[in-house]
């Protein structure tokens, strides 16, 4: 006999994030979660199409009550799990050309936190973004690098590669594109290409030591003024953090974000009107105790717990 009080985590069958049950269960649900399992872009360490399966088990442990911030979790029936997403598995284009219509559909009915996958899923995601809310996307972009080389190493385009090219397309406004955590080597005119167009960054090493709401100030009110009014997305490559809290991942750079710094912004932020977010480049086979699975599960559910909290809808 199954006893249902009894049921906790770590159902190693299926488990969505945070014991999601599976889109088939719930197809109105507002809020879903789906997997981009690639990594075919990684310039360094592959392993990052186990994201999606690492940030899911870890997050299993907080699948039981309410977020200590926002008092919310998702009810029965706010939130379910697309599983990983079934796409080709050996070419970036069609990778992403699977992908552009898959995500639409899904955009149309739920709002999405996107499990990576390397940072390649991104480029993609804001094609069926734009098409969705028809005009370019403010950005929140979290990551040790620029992600605005207009060459991948020879190659078109890569996993460094979709800023420069979102803008290029019209995904995104530079304007209203905002990076923390910058600190990778790179050329000045590749790590600034942002800011010369009249967007924000925020080094890492320009946010050393600013931990509390007060002292991120600056990065919150920027981030509240040019997103206002605005179909804002949220991305967030997991190198943003140093790699003390997050070493399983395909390029870590040390010198970076704290959790509690981007757990700070991620809470300030909670009324931002966010359309989407993806976590990218978990690569668990580099990973040490889960940490950086867990990390990522940490970061997604307070940013869905925001959502919940203020009662967004799709838009
Ligand atoms: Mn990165």
């Amino acid at each position: 006999m199954v006893h249902d009080s009894f049921a906790y985590a770590f159902d190693s069958r299926f488990g969505g994030f945070l014991n999601a049950p599976h889109a088939s269960l719930h197809p109105v649900a507002p809020f879903a979660v789906a997997g981009i399992a690639w990594d075919g872009a990684t310039t360094h360490r592959p392993g990052a199409r186990h994201g999606p399966s690492a940030i899911r088990q870890a997050s299993h442990m907080r699948c039981d009550a309410e977020h200590p911030h926002f008092n919310v979790a998702p009810a029965a029936g706010q939130l379910v799990d697309y599983s990983d997403l079934r796409l080709p598995n050996t070419s970036l284009e069609r990778m992403r050309a699977a992908l552009v219509p898959q995500a639409q559909a899904l955009i149309a009915r739920h709002r999405l936190l996107w499990l990576g996958g390397d940072h390649s899923i991104t480029l993609p995601l804001l094609h069926a973004y734009r098409a969705h809310v028809g005009e370019p996307l403010a950005l929140v972009h979290f990551d040790a690098h620029c992600d605005t080389w207009q060459d991948h190493f020879g190659e078109p385009s890569g996993h460094g590669t979709w800023v420069y090219e979102a803008a290029e397309a019209g995904l995104i406004d530079l304007a209203a594109t905002t990076q923390i955590g910058i600190r990778s080597a790179g050329e000045r005119a590749t790590r600034e290409y942002v800011a010369d167009r009249g967007g924000r960054i925020f080094t890492a090493r320009e946010l050393r030591g600013l931990e509390s709401e007060s002292a991120l100030d600056p990065v919150i009110a920027h981030v509240r003024e040019v997103s206002r009014g605005r179909p804002t997305y949220l991305t967030l490559d997991i190198d943003c953090l140093d790699p003390a809290f997050a070493p399983g991942t395909g390029t870590p750079e040390p010198g970076g974000l704290t959790v509690n710094q981007v757990l700070t912004l991620l809470e300030a932020w909670g009324d931002v009107p966010w359309v989407g977010m993806d976590l990218c480049e978990v690569s668990p086979p580099f990973d040490h105790a889960e940490l950086t699975a867990n990390a990522a599960s940490v970061l997604g559910w307070t940013w869905l717990c925001g959502q919940l909290a203020r009662g967004a809808s799709v838009r």
